[in-house]
Formats: structure tokens, C-alpha cells, sequence
């Protein structure tokens, strides 16, 4: 029968077909030949012996956080509680696309927000991107309806730190979701997440993942990976005369040719020379 794995643990897969869930085993052969399962993944399994006996081709797959056959990415941060952090948003923007799933953003917390001209601004800036942008707040879920068009019949990824909201938001999507919610402050102290593992939850013709909190730095991402990736780069950025261009002072920079011309943004790329240099070279170890 086939299925996919919608969550995991202690070496348990939990399938899911239907409507109904099996809680199955893989079988030896897959640690045998490194095949390592992960939520997301479509397989075969047999409902008899439950075991799985197959894994199905995958679309793409993340490492953080560990999931497969994404379609959509929706990337969560709070704009107080914990602040928001441009340069974490630009760099999962960017992890989305050099894993080439589309993202889109989900601001929360709006109603601990006094000021909202910074915020607005920011969202000029992304829908010039063509990314789009949904806000909730405790006082106000009207983005709710939106998003539930945007993610029909998809598998989605509520991508996020620790406290942003994540789990609270899947309970205001459906309140059968029962999700566990943690408090800020906990977030802050021992790093005690409420979701160990992704889980896919059964949502709207396809699937919503919750996940575990992480940090930024379990990104893997590098200075060149920033300079293909950055949000609006990608499309200029062969036309740069070094094919490694790190658009910081090479010459015939295409991107900062766009900049001058106002049609990347200026803001944009003061955070793109901030998260560059806080980056690793890929190939650093060939340098020198
Ligand atoms: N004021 C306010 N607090 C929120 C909102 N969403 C979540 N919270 C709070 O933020 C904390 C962390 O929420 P949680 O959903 O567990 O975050 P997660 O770690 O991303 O899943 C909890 O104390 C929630 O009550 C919101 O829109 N407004
Ligand atoms: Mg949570
Ligand atoms: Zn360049």
C-alpha cells in the first residue's frame, strides 16, 4: 500500500493513507543502504507485516527541518517575542530557494506591535520580491482564510524559531490540531521545545507541518550559496561578470548595477553584506 510518513518516533513510523494512520517499522534494508526515512516521504509498505518496503522517488527534501516533498514553505517569525530579525528572514528566504521550494511569510504577534511603519516597509520590500505575506495576531486572524487558499491540497512546513507562534497559529487554523504551546520565556531559558520531530497534520486536501524550533546557525549556508540565493538575486545574478561574484567591489557586478538602479533594494543588500560576512566560504579549504 502506499502512504506517506507524517511523523516519527523511536524508530516508529506513523503512515498515513486516507485517513487512517499505520504505525509501521522500515525495513532493514534501508539503514543497510543509507536510505534514511524522513517525514514527508512517500512509500510503500506492507499493512500486513507493517513494514515499509519502499521509498518513493523524492521531489526535495530539507535537513533543517528534517522533511521531504515540500511544496510549500511557510516561513514564521514573531515581530516581538523574540524581535524580528531581517537577517534570519532573508536567510531562510534564501534556504528556500537554493532548495528551490517557494516560501512564503507569516508575521505574528502583531497585537504586541506598537510601531508597524518598520514592518510595512519590510513587506513592500518582499511583495516587490513576489513573496508574499500574511500577518495574525491575537486580535486579528483575517489572513487565516488566505492562507488556507494558499496551502490547498499542498504539504506545507511552518518553518520558525522557538516561540514565534508556530504551534499557536495551527491551533487558530484548526482547533482539532490540539497543538502543544510553549511560553516565551521558556523559549528564551532552556531551549525546551514542545515538538520534538516535524509532524505532518491531515489539513485542507494536503498537509501542515509543525516543527521544532532551531536555530539559524543549523543552516547550512555559505557566502557563495548567499550570493546565487539572496531573495531577487537569483535571477541576475549569471549576468555578473565573475562567475563567483560576491557582489561586494567586483567589477561588472549586475546586481549592484540592479541596486544603483533601484530595482533591488537598498536595504536588502545592506543585509545581504551583513549575513555575508557572518557566512563561511564553501570552498574556503581550496583557497590559499
Ligand atoms: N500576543 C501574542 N502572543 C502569541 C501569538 N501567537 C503566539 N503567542 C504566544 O507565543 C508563545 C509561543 O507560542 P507557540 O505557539 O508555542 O510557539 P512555537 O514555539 O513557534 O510553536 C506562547 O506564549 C503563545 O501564547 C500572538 O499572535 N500574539
Ligand atoms: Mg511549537
Ligand atoms: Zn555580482
Amino acid at each position: 500500500m502506499k502512504g506517506k510518513i507524517v511523523s516519527t518516533a523511536g524508530g516508529i513510523y506513523t503512515i498515513y493513507v486516507d485517513g487512517i494512520t499505520y504505525n509501521v517499522f522500515p525495513k532493514g534494508i534501508f539503514k543497510f543502504k543509507k536510505q534514511h526515512l524522513c517525514v514527508g516521504d512517500n512509500v510503500n509498505f506492507d499493512e500486513n507485516e507493517f513494514v515499509i518496503t519502499e521509498i518513493l522517488e523524492r521531489k526535495n527534501e530539507l535537513i533543517r527541518p528534517r522533511s521531504a516533498n515540500i511544496d510549500l514553505l511557510l516561513i514564521t517569525m514573531s515581530v516581538v517575542e523574540p524581535d524580528l530579525s531581517k537577517e534570519l528572514l532573508y536567510k531562510f528566504l534564501t534556504y528556500a530557494n537554493m532548495n528551490g521550494i517557494e516560501a512564503k511569510v507569516l508575521f505574528t504577534k502583531l497585537d504586541l506591535l506598537k510601531d508597524k511603519s518598520e514592518l510595512n516597509s519590510l513587506i513592500e520590500d518582499l511583495n516587490k520580491l513576489d513573496i508574499e505575506v500574511f500577518s495574525i495576531s491575537k486580535k486579528d486572524d483575517s489572513d487565516l482564510n488566505k492562507i488556507k487558499e494558499v496551502t490547498k491540497g499542498k504539504t506545507t512546513i511552518v518553518m520558525g524559531q522557538t516561540g514565534v507562534g508556530k504551534s499557536s497559529f495551527l491551533n487558530l487554523l484548526d482547533e482539532k490540531f490540539e497543538r502543544k504551546i510553549g511560553s516565551y520565556s521558556e523559549a528564551r531559558g532552556r531551549g525546551k521545545h514542545q515538538t520534538k520531530e516535524v509532524i505532518l497534520l491531515p489539513f485542507n486536501e494536503g498537509f501542515i507541518g509543525d516543527t521544532p524550533g532551531f536555530s539559524a546557525l543549523d543552516l547550512e549556508l555559505f557566502k557563495e550559496d548567499l550570493a546565487q540565493f539572496f531573495p531577487g538575486y537569483n535571477k541576475y545574478y549569471t549576468e555578473c561578470y565573475f562567475s563567483n561574484c560576491l557582489h561586494q567591489n567586483e567589477k561588472q557586478c549586475k546586481i549592484k548595477e540592479k541596486i544603483s538602479k533601484g530595482n533591488l533594494s537598498k536595504e536588502g543588500y545592506e543585509i545581504y553584506i551583513k549575513l555575508l560576512s557572518d557566512l563561511k566560504y564553501r570552498n574556503e579549504r581550496y583557497s590559499k
